[in-house]
């Protein structure tokens, strides 16, 4: 009889991911780069809050992977403000992997020390799950969609570092929860601050910029 042997697939793919994002980590830090995995719904206001940052720290050099299943748009908007990016099109996954990450990192001159954001797949799912080469994770949250997302959707804001919710202006006509909101986002993370903020102003990116500027 043969002897059957029984892997765990799953595993092994978990493992080998993590070991790949750490590779890809370990070579940018040597490099002087930062990197933070942006994650959120579609529309959330992945895009709009990375572009107010770079706005709001005019001393740093900049670097953007854009992870989309289809299209350019947001990479040809971030080009046409000067920002240095490119972008990978998943064709269907949901989520960016370490493997897809580290092959387009080494796309990018990454010639000065700096920041690297990765804008994630719209998801708010899938990405909490693969490590793609991050220091922090940045969660984007809109009132838009609710305020009981921490309740349904756990492992993004159990795994974010920091926590931005967007489109506080849409606040009153969305009958956002803000206690409701919080107090889910409590019982999943202690540490993870929440900044409340505006992508059409820039209202509440100070903030958020202060506190990059302390933990990177
Ligand atoms: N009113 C308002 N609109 C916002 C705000 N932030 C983003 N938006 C709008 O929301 C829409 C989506 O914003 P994006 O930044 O493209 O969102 P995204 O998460 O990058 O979207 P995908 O990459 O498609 O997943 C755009 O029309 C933005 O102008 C905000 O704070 N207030
Ligand atoms: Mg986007």
């Amino acid at each position: 009889m043969t002897n059957i042997e029984k892997i765990d697939v799953v595993q092994d793919i978990y493992e080998e991911n993590d070991r790949i994002a750490l590779e890809t980590k370990e070579s940018l830090e040597k490099v002087g780069v930062f990197v933070i995995n942006v994650m959120g719904s579609p529309g959330a206001g992945k895009t709009s809050s990375i572009i107010n940052i770079i706005r709001s720290m005019p001393e740093e050099s900049f670097y953007v992977i854009e992870g989309d299943i289809e299209s350019d748009i947001d990479t040809i908007k971030l080009k046409e403000l000067g920002i240095n990016a490119v972008q990978i099109n998943t064709n269907g996954a949901c989520h960016l992997d370490a493997p897809i990450v580290q092959k387009y990192a080494k796309k990018i001159d990454m010639d000065k020390p700096g920041i690297l954001f990765i804008e994630n797949i719209g998801n708010l799912v899938c990405p909490a799950e693969f490590r793609i080469g991050e220091h922090i994770k940045m969660l984007i949250c809109s009132t838009a969609e609710g305020s009981d997302k921490p309740y349904k959707y756990p492992l993004a804001f159990e795994k974010a570092n920091i926590i931005l919710l967007t489109k506080c202006d849409l606040k009153e006509f969305v009958d956002f929860d803000d206690d409701f909101f919080r107090k889910g986002i409590k019982g999943l993370n202690k540490t993870a601050p929440i900044f409340e903020v505006n992508a059409k102003t820039g209202e509440g990116f100070k903030e958020v910029v202060e506190w990059i500027r302390k933990n990177r």
